[in-house]
């Protein structure tokens, strides 16, 4: 089901310091930048490598407001990671298959996603303590 891991979701308070530290430190390289209201996020995606089934990321968050997911997060436990992403063929699909051996899911249904991708978050507490996402890139 799992294809790779698209992306480790990192929690920051200043998105424009973090992504300085990211580039000089490991010379990765910003191939995106949104805001995205729904999530409650502005963020960032930086390439880390590509491989047969797609690239991985760095995802940077930053909350644009404390009462949002990662704003949250930041007042509980600090910076930190936050979420993993895994890659998926069919976000639907695996959402469904997931259900189906009682794990709660957060989202019944895919939302919008950096880069156009397709995401579902599942719970943490069904997770062993993970925030887990899961992303179907989108097709060119
Ligand atoms: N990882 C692991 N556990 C987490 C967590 C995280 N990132 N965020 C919250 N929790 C835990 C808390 O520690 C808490 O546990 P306890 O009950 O044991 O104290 C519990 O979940 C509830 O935490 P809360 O602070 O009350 O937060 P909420 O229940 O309001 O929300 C969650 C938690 C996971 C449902 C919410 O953060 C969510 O819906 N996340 C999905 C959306 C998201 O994270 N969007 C931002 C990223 C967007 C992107 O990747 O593109
Ligand atoms: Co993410």
């Amino acid at each position: 089901m799992l294809l790779r891991i698209d992306h480790v979701g990192i929690a920051c308070h200043n998105l424009e310091e973090k992504i300085e530290f990211y580039e000089t430190t490991f010379g990765l390289t910003v191939v995106s930048r949104e805001v995205n209201e729904e999530q409650g996020v502005k963020e960032a995606m930086l390439h880390v490598t590509d491989a047969p089934s797609g690239a991985s990321y760095v995802q940077l968050l930053e909350p644009l407001h404390p009462d949002t997911a990662v704003g949250k997060f930041l007042a509980k436990r600090g910076e930190g990671v936050h979420h993993i992403g895994y890659g998926v063929a069919d976000v639907t699909q695996a959402l469904q298959d997931i259900a189906a051996k009682g794990i709660k899911l957060i989202d019944e249904r895919p939302r919008h996603g950096s880069m156009g991708a397709s995401i579902a978050f599942l719970h943490p507490k069904d997770v062993g303590g993970v925030l887990t996402e899961l992303v179907e890139t989108a097709r060119h």
